[in-house]
């Protein structure tokens, strides 16, 4: 700790003790910023490049100071100086430069990377917004814009810069890094590309900014909202920038090492996350050419060197740009693309599902074209690949059943064990050691202990407590008076129509009126959901708006309120996330089964002894088969029933409405007079009709199984020795959902670093 107070005195010219918690979170980042710089990063003449529009960081400071193994030493230093770790991290901003599960994929692998001791690299963007915050009023969600970055936070400054030509004009890219740590182990770089010129100052109501004012957004905003044709334009430019700065930065890196660029594939491997960076194969095509390639060549170096990770099959998420807009933002990589495309056209001409760019649209596919041009296609859970392989792909499957293969998601567990639950980890330690901390497969062991009644006690006793904590938080972030011995029942993701928080709307409403009936449940149930909705998707808001009505609606009413809570969390982040899941009895993965490509949250609640209540969809088919049934909780049609509907495009949601009385009841409750005093009729009659009119996501054919399956766990939930069995296997089966074990496989099946 004598680093620490040496720091502390040349800062500030006192004892840490006489220090403000803003004075301390100043030192201890310097500290660490100071600790992780003193470790090289692992050098290797192959690298691997992991591009990914989004890093959903999270709060590091105690992260990076667990992984440096000095958080207990830390703590107990400012302990004894009367200050507490957890009120100075309160003080850190959280870079949110994410949306949901696919940025904070790539933050838990960065974490993984970095502690397997991989060499690889992340790149992406230096978004001096990044995902809104949003407010609650008059039970609607707002968006207000978030800055993250500090004057001494946690990005370095380098003086790598790079040209990245447009339509019409150039702009330079100038990198930040900052330094990732890893679990005991040295620390890997992010990249993080910026223009110079953004300018916060264009931000106007909430978080509107000209869309056209490229020059000065290009940086500003994490994703903004692509509703809109500028929008659009302005993805491009973003993807641009960030593509061709990580290619022109990758090739100098290169030729430092002794690259003569022929052999480009023995220095590098990018792994390209989701379409938002695609335009690195034609970019680096066009570097490759102009650098005297020949376009042949260029175009087999980069099939050598890039893989593709497929994060969905929703169609809206899978990016096709019209050429013109490619035309009109950077017109150097149409020829390319088009060439690229002919080339395809040429080999197989009598399949039009396996074109680039779509004779009749003129759209170009860039899922397609990372097929093609790229050696690998992987999926991110076991479902999720084989619908890929025998449906949203399958033309693909057919010509490369090679390339294809499956990654099953994966999650830090420093972060999502060892630093949001520190008893749950130090209860673990005590029963099995710590090997688990680095081969999470040793949580197996706990198995030993599951009939043993003063483990599962403490078990129990754990979770009571973390209850108590989150209890706290709710109350500081809604107002609403948590009871601890009631059930926590949790569905915190981002909202989406296919994630169904709807359905669990219709089962609190059909929960309300037995209480009013006088059915009352067998115990109290708290409904808790954290979820931000893309600002123009309306259907998600109006959700939020119904959510937040019945949250109202509930607490205000004596007759209802012993019995159960509604409680939405506002901004729902990475922060709120770590309050959360310690917390959660009954983990809510409620998908529309085939939409959920794998989830990342069900495997952090199982982590933390939540039970899942869920469909056969995504990671939970995994989750299900590591614990079995018995402890689980499935319900809903299967994916290939659903697909079948799609198919066949013969799913009538008024045929359930007009059969199923007491659907209908619940449904009609949303625009019936007790919500409608407390909500705004416009968004819950829209609500209503989209509904009855389309339930394009299925929710009315697995409303009765889904209340059936959630009754039983409920009940269940009684005999605490059995439930406390079940959170025991559970956290034991989950080791298979280390990031740690989905990395191996990366490098074992694709990057061979
Ligand atoms: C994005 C959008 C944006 C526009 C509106 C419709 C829509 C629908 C889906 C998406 C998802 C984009 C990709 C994504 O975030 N996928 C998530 O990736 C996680 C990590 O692999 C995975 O666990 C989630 O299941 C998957 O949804």
């Amino acid at each position: 700790m004598q680093v620490l107070k040496d720091l502390i005195f040349k800062l500030y010219e006192k004892e840490c003790a006489d220090c403000t918690n803003e004075e301390l979170y100043k030192a201890l980042l310097l500290y660490t910023k100071e600790q992780l710089a003193g470790k090289s990063c692992p050098s290797a003449k192959k690298r691997l490049y992991y591009i990914s529009a989004e890093f959903l960081l999270g709060k590091l400071l105690s992260n990076n100071l667990i992984n440096l193994g000095v958080y207990d030493e830390i703590a107990a230093y400012l302990k004894e100086n009367g200050k507490s770790l957890a009120e100075v991290e309160e003080l850190e901003p959280e870079p949110s430069l994410g949306n949901g599960g696919l940025g904070r994929l790539a933050a838990c692998f960065l974490d993984s990377i970095a502690t397997l001791g991989l060499p690889g690299e992340g790149v992406g963007l230096n978004y001096h917004l990044g995902l809104f915050q949003q407010e609650f009023r008059k039970h609607k969600q707002f968006e207000t814009p978030n800055p993250w970055i500090e004057e001494a936070g946690w990005l370095i400054p380098t003086d790598v810069t790079f040209m990245v030509p447009f339509r019409g004009f150039s702009l330079k890219s100038v990198l930040y890094d900052m330094d990732i740590s890893g679990y005991h182990s040295s620390p890997i770089r992010l990249h993080l590309f910026d223009t110079e010129i953004v300018d916060e100052s264009i931000v106007g109501e909430g978080i509107s900014f000209d869309k056209h004012d490229i020059l000065h957004n290009l940086t500003l905003f994490l994703y903004p909202d692509d509703s809109d044709a500028a929008g659009k334009r302005l993805r491009i430019y973003q993807q641009y920038f960030m593509v061709s700065s990580a290619a022109q930065y990758i090739l100098q890196e290169a030729e430092k090492r002794g690259c003569t660029l022929h052999d480009l594939p023995e220095y590098a491997v990018v792994q390209i996350n989701d379409t938002h960076p695609s335009m690195v194969i034609p970019e680096f095509i066009r570097l490759l050419t102009a650098r005297g390639l020949s376009f042949e060549e260029a175009s087999g170096i980069v099939s050598k060197m890039c893989a593709y990770t497929n994060h969905t099959i929703m169609a809206e998420a899978l990016e096709k740009w019209p050429v013109s807009d490619l035309e009109d933002a950077v017109p150097q990589l149409v020829p390319i693309i088009q060439k690229l495309d002919a080339a395809m056209k040429e080999k197989y001409p009598n399949n039009k599902d396996l074109a680039i760019i779509d004779e009749k649209t003129s759209l170009a596919n860039m899922a397609h074209m990372d097929i093609h041009y790229g050696f690998s296609i992987n999926g991110v859970a076991a479902l999720h690949t084989d619908i890929l392989k025998t449906n949203t792909l399958k033309a693909f499957y057919d010509i490369y059943p090679e390339k294809f293969n499956n990654k099953t998601n994966g999650i830090t567990f420093r972060r999502w064990l060892l630093a949001c639950n520190r008893p749950l980890t130090a209860f673990i330690t005590s029963l099995i050691g710590d090997d688990f901390k680095k081969d999470a497969f040793a949580l197996e062991r706990l198995l030993e202990h599951q009939d043993d009644p003063a483990a599962l006690e403490q078990l129990l006793a754990i979770k009571a407590e973390a209850k108590a904590a989150c209890k706290d938080f709710i109350w500081q972030n809604t107002g609403v008076e948590v009871d601890v011995s009631s059930v926590f029942d949790i569905q915190s993701k981002r909202l989406h129509e296919y994630k169904r928080q709807q359905l669990n709307a219709l089962y609190i409403i059909h929960k309300y009126l037995e209480i009013k009936e006088g059915k009352l449940p067998i115990r109290p149930v708290t409904y808790i959901f954290g979820a931000k909705a893309a600002p123009a998707y309306t259907i998600a808001k109006d959700i939020i708006h119904l959510l937040l009505c019945l949250q109202e609606l509930v607490r205000n009413d004596p007759e209802v309120s012993p019995h159960m809570k509604v409680v939405m969390v506002e901004n729902y982040n990475v922060t709120a996330a770590e309050k959360l899941i310690p917390a959660c009895d009954l983990s809510e993965q409620i998908s529309l089964a085939s939409k959920e490509a794998s989830g990342t949250g069900n495997m952090k609640f199982m982590l933390n002894g939540a039970v899942t209540l869920g469909t056969l969809d995504g990671a939970n088919v995994e989750i299900r088969d590591l614990v079995g049934e018995e402890n689980i909780y499935i319900f809903g049609q299967s994916s290939q029933e659903v697909i079948a509907h799609y198919d066949a495009e013969d799913y009538k949601a008024k045929t359930y409405y007009k059969n199923d009385p007491e659907l209908r009841r619940c449904v009609d409750f949303i625009t019936g007079p007790e919500i409608l005093a407390i909500g705004s009729r416009k968004e819950l009659r829209r609500l209503h009709k989209e509904l009855v009119g389309k339930d394009y996501f299925m929710t009315f054919p697995d409303f009765q199984s889904y209340i059936a399956a959630k009754e039983r766990a409920i009940a269940d939930y009684g005999d605490r020795m059995a439930w406390a069995k079940k959170m025991l296997v559970n956290i034991a089966k989950s080791g298979f959902f280390s990031s740690d074990r989905t990395i191996q496989q990366y490098n074992e099946d694709i990057w061979r670093l």
